[in-house]
């Protein structure tokens, strides 16, 4: 038989290099694609659950009067004596909440909530114009409460509500999607 002819078993090293780096690559690539999805997914759900923190600090602040009882408010925020470390314990109007801004969030007792390592909740309030809802420096019988939760990636979600003085309940304002939504609580 010669040498021509001679029938050849297996891979040569370099066609097997070549095949391996081939493979390298192609799994690097998935890898990638994998860890994309799972950061995506992440992301998704953190948008939920800063959702659901925000909408439980509006609810409490929901459940607040409108204005300190007996006084006449020239500066928004809590009073003298009720802001007490990270406690709001003491908080009893909605204007209490201004200037709000805990990392990790804590609860209404002031201890840090678990599971919140690396999130922040932020709440401001302002006197606002009930039709344009543009800011005012002095009292219009309307305020504006934001409360805004931001992950650890750095995104941010907001919620807001109008609170009405002299108005028996309070007013959800939604901007999900984009769209305005008011609704009575
Ligand atoms: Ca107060
Ligand atoms: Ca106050």
């Amino acid at each position: 038989m010669t040498t021509a002819r001679r029938v050849r078993f297996g891979f040569s090293l370099v066609e097997t290099v070549i095949s391996a780096l081939i493979v390298g690559v192609a799994l690097v690539a998935a890898l990638n694609t994998l860890g994309g999805v799972e950061a995506a997914r992440v992301r998704s759900v953190d948008r939920v659950r800063a959702g659901l923190l925000a909408d439980g600090l509006i609810a409490e602040i929901c459940g607040q009067a409108y204005e300190e009882s007996g006084t006449t408010t020239l500066v928004l925020g809590p009073e003298a004596g009720e802001k007490i470390g990270t406690s709001r314990a003491a908080f009893d109007d909605v204007d209490d909440y201004n200037g709000l801004n805990d990392k990790p969030p804590c609860g209404r007792d002031g201890s840090a909530m678990g599971d919140y390592s690396g999130w922040r909740i932020q709440a401001a309030a302002a006197w606002v114009n009930p039709v344009s809802l543009n800011n005012s420096l002095t009292e219009t019988g309307y305020k504006l409460i934001t409360v805004t939760v931001t992950t650890p990636a750095g995104e941010s979600v907001s919620r807001l509500t109008l609170s009405a003085k002299g108005a028996s309940g309070l007013i959800k304002i939604d901007l999900g999607g984009g769209k305005l939504v008011i609704s009575a609580l």
